[in-house]
């Protein structure tokens, strides 16, 4: 094997290659039927059969059901008592080859920012899934808002 072995002039092949196929389409598949894929009110990134308030791509990213009124898994809270660290924890889809999921900060409610935030992944028990930990560092004065942004990546109908 040589140096340039992991050179692939086609990013398609390359990116299968290095990870799995759980795509927002092959997931997308399994849970609506012909017909319904073909309606983008029904099978859509952004509709929401199920009238939960959580559209399909995110139903997808946090492992739900799109024909169930569920909420992803999520919890926060201050780690280590008074002065410690802010921390979140989420489930979300494990082995998604299409998403991509980036905090953003604010002090205000309108300016957002990236925030540096540092998590650590773990696989659930269901295999399906992994447990998220976010770390939010120290604490700052003032108010400090926090939000998960998730993208779904180069999805054509
Ligand atoms: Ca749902």
């Amino acid at each position: 094997m040589d140096r340039y072995s992991h050179c692939n002039p086609d990013p398609f092949t390359a990116r299968v290659s290095i990870s799995s196929n759980i795509t927002f389409r092959a997931w997308r598949a399994a849970r609506f039927s012909l017909a319904q894929i073909g309606n983008p009110l029904f099978a859509g990134p952004g509709a929401d059969p199920d009238n939960d308030g959580v559209r399909n791509a995110l139903e997808y990213a946090f492992g739900l059901d799109p024909w169930v009124n569920d909420k992803p898994v999520f919890s926060f809270g201050i780690a280590g008592g008074s002065g410690g660290v802010f921390r979140a924890n989420y489930q979300r889809i494990r082995l998604a080859s299409d998403l991509t999921f980036a905090w953003s900060g604010s002090t205000n409610l309108v300016d957002w920012t990236a925030a540096a935030v540092s998590e650590s992944v773990a696989t659930d028990t269901n295999l399906r899934f992994e447990d998220v930990t976010a770390n939010f560092g120290s604490q700052h004065p003032g108010a400090q808002f926090y939000r998960l942004g998730v993208t779904l990546d180069r999805f054509k109908p």
